[in-house]
C-alpha cells in the first residue's frame, strides 16, 4: 500500500517536546504566530533567536528521545509490503533519530541554519545570533533558523501533493489541523479518493473530514496501527 503520513507536534509530546497549542500555547507570553514570522525577526532578531536557541538547546540537552511512535514509523518504512512517504510539520530530528530513513520537513529544521546572503543551509547545533558566521560565505549577521515562518512558503508542497494524489491511505498523527496548507492535506486526499485516518489525543478541527479518527496517545496508537499493517 502507498501510505502518506503527516505528523505534528503531538507525535513528539511524549518525548518531552512541548506542543504549540498545549496548556496555554504561549512562549514567554508570546503566541507562536507572533514570534515565528519574518516580521518579528526583522523587528526583534534577538527575541526570535532566543526563541529558537532555547528550543534547540532543549532538543539537544540529552533528555529528549524518540518515543514508540517514532520507532513504529521507522519500522513501517522498512516493511516491504508498503511504500511510506513521511512528511512532518515538526522541526525536531526525532523521526531521524528514531530510524526513519526519509523525512520531509515541510516547516524546516531546528538543527539547520540558513544564510540570507548566500542561501546556504548548513547543520547548526549551537546558539545562533547576529554575530554567528555563515560557514559558506563567511558573512556575519546573516543567519536565521532554517524554519518556515508564518506567511512563508512551506517546503516540498508539490512533492507532497503528488504523493497524496497517488496514495492508498493518508494518515495524520498528532496535529491540531489548524495550520495551513498542512491542515488541508486531508481534504486533498479525500478529493483524490484516498482513504484517511487520524490518530490524535483529542478531536481536532479536521476530525470530521477523516474517514476514521482514533483517540489516544501517539506512543500507544501508532505502534498498534503499524502492527495492523505489518502483522508484527
Ligand atoms: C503559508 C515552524 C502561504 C516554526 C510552523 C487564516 C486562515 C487560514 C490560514 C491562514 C490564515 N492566516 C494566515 C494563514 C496561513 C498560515 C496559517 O495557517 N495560520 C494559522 C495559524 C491560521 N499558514 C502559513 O503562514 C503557512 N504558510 O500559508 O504560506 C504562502 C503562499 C504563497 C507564497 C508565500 C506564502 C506556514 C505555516 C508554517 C508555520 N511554521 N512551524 C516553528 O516551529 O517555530 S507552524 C507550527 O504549528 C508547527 O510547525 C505546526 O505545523 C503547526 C501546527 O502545530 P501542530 O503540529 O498541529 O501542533 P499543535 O500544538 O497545534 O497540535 C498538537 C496536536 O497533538 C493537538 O491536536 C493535540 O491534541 C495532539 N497531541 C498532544 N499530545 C499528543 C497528541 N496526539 C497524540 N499523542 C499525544 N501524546
Amino acid at each position: 500500500m502507498n501510505i502518506v503520513v503527516l505528523t505534528g507536534a503531538g507525535i513528539s509530546a511524549e518525548s518531552g517536546v512541548p506542543t504549540f497549542r498545549g496548556a496555554d500555547g504561549l512562549w514567554e507570553g508570546y503566541r507562536v504566530e507572533e514570534v515565528a514570522t519574518p516580521e518579528a525577526f526583522e523587528a526583534d532578531p534577538l527575541l526570535v533567536h532566543t526563541f529558537y536557541n532555547m528550543r534547540r538547546a532543549k532538543l539537544l540537552d540529552g533528555t529528549i528521545h524518540p518515543n514508540p511512535a517514532h520507532l513504529a514509523l521507522a519500522r513501517l518504512a522498512e516493511s516491504k509490503e508498503h511504500e511510506l512517504f513521511l512528511v512532518t510539520q515538526n522541526i525536531d530530528d526525532l523521526h531521524e533519530r528514531g530510524g526513519s530513513p526519509e523525512v520531509l520537513h515541510m516547516h524546516g529544521e531546528l538543527l539547520k541554519a540558513r544564510c540570507v546572503d548566500c542561501g546556504a543551509v548548513n547543520p547548526w547545533r549551537e546558539e545562533m545570533g547576529r554575530s554567528s558566521v555563515c560557514r559558506a560565505c563567511g558573512h556575519i549577521d546573516c543567519l536565521r533558523p532554517h524554519v518556515v515562518w508564518f506567511g512563508e512558503m512551506p517546503i516540498g508542497l508539490d512533492e507532497i501533493g503528488s504523493a497524496i494524489s497517488r496514495a492508498d491511505l493518508f494518515v495524520a498523527i498528532g496535529t491540531s489541523g489548524l495550520v495551513y496548507p498542512a491542515a488541508g492535506f486531508v481534504s486533498l486526499a479525500r478529493q483524490a479518493g484516498v482513504r484517511t485516518l487520524e490518530l490524535n489525543l483529542e478531536a481536532t478541527a479536521g476530525s470530521n473530514v477523516f474517514h476514521e479518527s482514533r483517540r489516544g496517545r501517539a506512543g500507544e496508537l501508532v505502534p498498534l496501527w503499524v502492527g495492523e499493517l505489518t502483522g508484527d
